[in-house]
């Protein structure tokens, strides 16, 4: 009994060193992260989450003034993902100082997802971010249909670098930077967000996308174009990180299409130190963030890895 117990124990304290990781100075028990915009308007849902074995999480992305998004349909199911066009629906920053409150006992590092409608909103809501115990701030700059505050930002190089450079300066917790795949030359875009000082890249936010119901001729969405999330994007969100690696040197965190343990190595071995996942909670419920770790581990074991930063970006060696 007493040996049983050892050996458990060790083979315990071998599994916590292999998945434990930092990012952007982020401690992480595990590479799984909430991506944001599913389950993370409250505390409540983010403190499912965090009970459900995530290793980090990132909230909805909060601005200045609360917004109540678009008119319904806002999501739309295809045959290979999530088509969404939500609108930022969120309560505004300073709504969340409370939640954050209860969040923080967790000791889970927490990401505020922030956005702007100009340099000043950003700086100004990053600021309030921080004030309430952001752990980070991840810029979401890349959503495919909002006007002036999304993925416009995120196409635009000189922009995207004045707004980086001016959040750096006004705080002092690690800023990431999330990407939109809609881009010509992604590893540029990434490129100039390190080059302005963020401590992160996440890449990557929904594909602009569309869907039409043949008998109505309608689109779909209310919005008319969404962005796709899901299985259908995770090749791209991978050569994202492949390309995006090779120009970079501050940590890749993977977004797209991760469902399971095996979609979650894929993108480590493209470049990415954490992987976030969001539509697959849809399908699978939060469970998913333990079977993606303990799927993790045992490809880590099995392979003879000591720990995960041995198996970042190892697809570059061929
Ligand atoms: O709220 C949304 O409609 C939304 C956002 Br902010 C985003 O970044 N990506 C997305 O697919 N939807």
């Amino acid at each position: 009994m007493a040996v049983d117990n050892f050996y458990y124990k060790e083979e315990k304290r071998k599994m916590t060193e292999r998945l434990a990781t930092t990012v952007a100075g982020l401690k992480l028990a595990n590479p799984t992260m909430l991506a944001s915009g599913i389950l993370g308007y409250t505390g409540l849902s983010l403190k499912t989450v965090i009970d459900a074995g995530a290793g980090a999480v990132v909230t909805k992305s909060m601005g200045l003034e609360p917004r109540t998004g678009y008119p319904n349909p806002t999501v739309v199911q295809t045959d290979c993902g999530l088509l969404n066009a939500m609108g930022l629906p969120n309560p505004g920053i300073s709504h969340f100082k409370e939640e954050m409150k209860q969040l923080k006992r967790t000791g889970v590092p927490i990401i505020l997802s922030i956005y702007g409608y100009s340099l000043e909103e950003f700086v100004k809501v990053a600021e309030a971010a921080a004030e309430m115990g952001a752990d980070a701030i991840e810029l979401n700059v890349s959503c495919p249909h909002i006007e002036r505050a999304g993925a416009e930002i995120g196409c635009d190089s000189t922009l995207l670098t004045e707004i980086v450079k001016q959040v750096k300066k006004a705080i002092n917790v690690p800023v990431i930077v999330k990407l939109t795949p809609n881009v010509t030359n992604i590893a540029e875009i990434a490129k100039a967000a390190e080059k302005a000082g963020a401590d992160a890249i996440t890449a990557i936010n929904t594909i602009k996308a569309m869907s039409i119901e043949t008998e109505t001729a309608r689109p779909l969405l209310a919005n008319k174009f969404g962005g796709l999330s899901g299985p259908a994007i995770k090749p791209i969100a991978v050569r994202c990180i492949y390309d995006v690696y090779k120009s970079i040197d501050v940590p890749i965190i993977g977004c797209g299409g991760v469902a399971n343990w095996r979609d979650a190595i894929e993108l480590m071995l493209a470049g990415a130190s954490a992987v976030q996942i969001g539509t697959a909670i849809a399908f699978k419920g939060p469970e998913v963030f333990s079977s993606v770790t303990a799927g993790i581990d045992a490809y880590l074991n099995r392979k003879g890895f000591k720990n995960l930063k041995e198996l970042v970006g190892l697809a570059h060696n061929h």
